[in-house]
């Protein structure tokens, strides 16, 4: 099930990360699986527009997420964790590369805006729209490739969403596994995207019948169980409870089991079905634990849950202010849970600052494996914080989406957006109700200088496509 494909931009990296003694090949790979010192293995899984507090574990009384809770009584719960960007991809962008999208350069949608007017792409007028020619730039360093120098067998499954033409497709990119589409967003029982075929397996597009979360759940079992040796990490990104993308104007997708859960509902609500596919998504996630417990791999796992943006329509982002697509806390702050028995403490909740830009450097040196050289990462190791060891060393976090702004530097966060502005301290009004402007002139200052500083530096960047003009 392994892919060995060597392509020229893997050529390029080679030059770009000087650490790395070969290209990429069969017999080395092979050698490194041998002398790899016995890592554990890595589950993160992502979930798409999920509500900060649509889990029971953070507080959520509505929706029935017996698993995810299960996740956060074995390990940490993290409550300042965020998102890059208050959407999809360039979200999975930073989660993908530990960069800022203005670093990596993918700092906007990958998506063809004229579905939103009721438009049905051709295949032919798909294969020249931006959905099949942008993508993250093939320059970028993948956490996949990181693992891959460690000899982890990696996979993705579910939403991919960095790019859809083949160059830009998972294996292409370090991984070695890669079932579900490519894009932002598909029919979860056509899988396809606005009428247009969007299911993968490897490199190829195929139609099969099934419920999406239920085919992901699937193929997430079939890729540790194939894996289970080791040592291996799945990136299994569902695309639930994101509404569906289909012209029929049906978002709300749920098989008729789990909205049967919800009987004292409106089976028609979108709230109900909503939560329903939440349900769905979490029995996938209970499987995904059950697995690894029967295959005695529990202990040498590490599992991370987050969100890749805050929830919008039912989702419930309470107590945070706003919701997907904005720079309030709704927006960019997401449920994050973290397991690994015997290394992480359980039922331990964590209030450090946070973000997916430590992903990246936490992966590599939980699977002993070298960040690459040459390339600025905005993250760190976070392992020490997570055990409760040490204090996060992250004082700050950016975001820009367009002509919307927003910097957290130690409690305060400043928010210049078009759905609001003000100065806010999270450590008393976490949802950003009071605006401090007025009061505290030096404060709101002291954010905007920083602001622009962080700006400086990435317009000074190294030049990323798809969307800088260089
Ligand atoms: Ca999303």
């Amino acid at each position: 099930m392994r892919s060995f494909c060597l392509v020229p931009t893997a050529i390029v990296i080679v030059f770009l990360w000087s650490a790395l003694p070969a290209a990429e090949h069969s017999p080395q790979r092979a050698a490194e699986r041998a002398t790899a010192p016995v890592n554990p293995n890595i589950v993160l899984i992502v979930t798409d527009d999920q509500g900060y507090h649509d889990l029971g574990c953070f507080g959520g009384r509505e929706v029935q997420t017996p698993n995810l809770d299960r996740l956060a009584k074995e390990g940490v719960r993290l409550t300042s964790f965020y998102v890059t960007w208050p959407a999809c991809t360039p979200s999975r962008g930073s989660i993908l590369t530990g960069r800022y999208p203005q670093r990596n350069g993918l700092y906007d949608m990958i998506r063809n805006d004229s579905v939103d007017y009721g438009h049905r792409y051709t295949e032919e007028e798909y294969a020249v729209s931006p959905e099949m020619t942008l993508g993250l730039d093939l320059r970028e360093i993948t956490v996949a490739q990181v693992m891959r120098r460690a000899g982890y067998a990696s996979g993705v499954v579910g939403k991919w969403d960095s790019g859809r033409a083949r160059r830009f497709l998972p294996l292409q990119r370090g991984f070695d596994f890669y079932y579900g589409f490519a894009n932002t967003g598909i029919d979860y029982w056509t899988h396809r995207r606005y009428g247009v075929p969007s299911l993968f397996r490897g490199n190829g597009r195929i139609e099969e019948e099934g419920y999406a979360t239920d085919l992901f759940r699937r193929e997430a079992l079939r890729f540790i169980r194939e894996n289970q040796n080791g040592p291996f990490f799945l990136y299994l990104a569902f695309n639930a409870p994101h509404i569906a993308s289909n012209l029929e104007k049906d978002p709300f997708q749920a098989p008729a089991k789990y909205v049967q859960q919800y009987p004292g509902r409106d089976p028609k609500a979108n709230r109900t079905k909503y939560m329903a596919m939440m349900t769905c998504m979490d029995e996938a996630v209970g499987e995904v634990l059950d697995t690894l417990k029967e295959l005695g791999l529990e202990r040498s796992t590490l599992v991370i849950h987050h969100s890749d943006n805050g929830g919008s329509g039912p989702g419930d982002n309470g107590p945070l202010r706003g919701r997907k697509g904005q720079l309030f806390e709704g927006g960019v702050r997401v449920p994050c849970l973290a397991r690994w028995p015997g290394r992480l403490p359980a039922g331990r909740v964590n209030d450090e600052l946070l973000s997916t830009l430590e992903l990246l450097p936490t992966l590599a040196a939980v699977a002993g494996a070298k960040p690459p050289e040459g390339v600025v990462l905005d993250g760190f190791n976070m392992l020490p914080v997570l055990q409760g060891r040490t204090k996060s060393s992250r004082t700050e976090m950016f975001w820009q989406r367009r002509k919307d702004r927003a910097a957290r530097v130690g409690n305060y966060k400043w928010v210049d957006s078009a759905a609001g502005k003000g100065l806010f301290d999270l450590s008393e009004d976490i949802g950003e109700k009071h605006d401090l402007s007025t009061e505290r002139p030096e404060v709101l200052k002291r954010l905007e200088a920083r602001f622009a500083a962080w700006q400086k530096e990435m317009d000074a960047a190294e030049p990323r496509g798809p969307f800088r003009d260089y």
